[in-house]
């Protein structure tokens, strides 16, 4: 096997407390984040709301989430709410570097100087580096951890839960790890037991709650609370209608195609694309392709969301029947092995094949790297040409990782805003109530849920209308809202 890995060169690392790749970044980095706040009118309307009472004062927050432009306008929203913050990214090729530089050099800061939130990411990081740097964003000064954390697919969750465990038992940190994730995972929790053992004892006892932004790390949320092991109070972010119902699925809309592009500039029209899994994410996947031309083929496992393929006019089949036919193949499934090691050996030649749920599982790339005489051929970064022994090959974009972030800039601004407004609003209800509530996984009200979108349509010159007195009685309704019931599915 030659794997022919990229020469890895670790960025440069200030003395200040934050780590970066390139702190000249900074300006280009500001101005894009300008830019970002004028499509971002949900979280400018809660800095303007919220910005002189500072609710989220005396609040350390650690955010584990895509290090991106858009997020630098949630960090600042938070900042200017009160909280101290500290960030690092949830995914090793997500972080805009541009974007670090800026957050970590503040709006009155300057690279002699640096004033702004301590923040540790870069593009391209390895394992060790990733968990590492979500090490250093959950220590916060005087040997204390954060009391609310901002997670996005778990990461941040599980290392506290996970590190808590070994201060008890030690010897799983010497288990044989699944995946080389979990590998640089236990490494690093093994460094941390050997410097601190009562780290994470400390970290929990002021720890009062987690919001999570994507439907894999609710998952994970969900299957702690059920063992009974899950710790503190979450709120789950992503299935407030303004989040999944738009990020996922128009989100995905346009930063799929965008990362497909940039990796490969492909013709996608007359082309067959493959898309596994019909759920939000899926769905706005397939609508992309085909408004671009593509033939669109939907797997799917659930016999609801296959019908409604078939429905949107879909081919529904199996990832199997077109391994010989598939010019495109992406996974949205939130699954492992949506696609195998062996299915990807027996597909057409030159296939593009990519992840745009949240791990790098979907796609079995550990069983890739174990063909006998397979061999990478870099193209350019999160670009691998992988031919197989008799000389075919596929293309894999940001090695099975999120597409839409490893290889363009995820979704644009104004879906994000949508995003994070249900973020601060959940950060603001968890710091509002600590110490008061108990474990468990929850949404946000409806009526939260209602607000995030109605701070959203000026901006696209939305005229809404009001239901007058006689009407909301008909309807049984409060004029203000909420207007539809919490099992209402949109
Ligand atoms: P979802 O649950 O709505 O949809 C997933 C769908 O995949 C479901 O309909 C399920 O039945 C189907 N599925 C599961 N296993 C399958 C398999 N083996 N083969 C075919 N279909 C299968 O979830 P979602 O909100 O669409 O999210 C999907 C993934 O994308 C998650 O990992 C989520 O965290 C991630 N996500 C990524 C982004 C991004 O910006 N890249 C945005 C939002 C969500
Ligand atoms: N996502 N963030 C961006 N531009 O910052 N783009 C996508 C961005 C988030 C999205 O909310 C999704 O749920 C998560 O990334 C998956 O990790």
């Amino acid at each position: 096997m030659s794997l022919d890995p990229l020469p890895h060169q670790s960025p440069a690392t200030t003395d200040g407390d934050f780590r970066v790749k390139d702190l000249s970044l900074a300006d280009w980095g500001r101005s894009e984040i300008e830019l970002a706040e004028r499509e971002m009118p949900g979280l400018m309307a809660l800095r303007e709301i919220h910005g002189g009472a500072k609710p989220l004062a005396g609040a350390r927050i650690t955010g584990s989430l895509h290090m991106t432009l858009q997020t630098a306008v949630l960090i600042e929203t938070l900042v200017e709410l009160g909280a101290q913050v500290r960030w690092s990214s949830c995914n090793i090729f997500s972080t805009q570097d541009h974007a670090a530089a800026a957050i970590a050099m503040g709006k009155t800061g300057s690279p002699g100087q640096p004033r702004g939130v301590p923040v540790f990411a870069w593009k391209a990081e390895t394992l060790d580096e990733y968990w590492e740097l979500l090490d250093l964003s959950l220590r916060f000064s005087g040997g204390r951890g954060p009391n609310l954390i901002v997670d996005d697919g778990g990461d941040a969750t599980l290392m506290i839960h996970l590190g808590l465990k070994a201060e008890a038992d030690p010897a799983m940190l010497d288990q044989t790890a699944e995946s080389e994730d979990e590998t640089a995972l236990l490494r690093r929790l093994k460094m941390i037991r050997a410097e601190d053992p009562k780290r994470w004892f400390r970290t929990v006892t002021q720890w009062y709650g987690v919001s999570e932004e994507t439907t894999t790390g609710v998952h994970r949320l969900h299957k702690m609370a059920k063992e009974g092991s899950l710790l503190v109070p979450a709120i789950n972010v992503n299935d407030s209608v303004t989040k999944s119902k738009f990020d996922n699925l128009y989100g995905c809309r346009e930063s799929l195609l965008d990362g497909i592009k940039r990796a490969t500039g492909v013709m996608v029209a007359g082309k067959i694309a493959v898309v596994c899994g019909f759920g939000d994410v899926g769905k706005g996947c397939a609508q992309s392709l085909r408004g671009m031309g593509a033939r669109v083929i939907v797997t799917e496992i659930d016999p609801i969301c296959a019908l409604q393929a078939a429905m949107e006019g879909y081919q529904v089949a199996k990832v199997e029947d077109f391994l010989d036919q598939g010019d495109i193949f992406i996974t949205a499934t939130g699954c492992v092995d949506a696609i195998s090691a062996r299915q990807l050996s027996l597909m057409k030649s030159g296939a593009i094949v990519c992840n745009i749920g949240h791990f790098d599982h979907e796609i079995d790339i550990a069983g890739l790297k174990r063909i006998p005489g397979i061999r990478r051929v870099n193209v350019k970064p999160q670009v691998d040409r992988w031919v197989f022994p008799d000389g075919r090959e596929i293309i894999l974009l940001a090695e099975g990782r999120l597409v839409n972030l490893g290889c363009a800039q995820g979704h644009p601004s104004f879906v994000m805003s949508a995003s994070f407004t249900n973020q601060v609003l959940a950060q603001l209800a968890l710091w509002a109530e600590r110490t008061k509530a108990s474990p468990g996984v929850r949404v946000l009200p409806r009526r939260l849920d209602e607000e995030v979108a109605r701070l959203h349509l000026d901006k696209l010159g939305v005229r809404l209308t009001t239901l007058d007195a006689r009407q909301a009685d008909y309807l049984g309704l409060d004029a203000d809202g909420p207007f539809k019931s919490d099992s209402y599915r949109y």
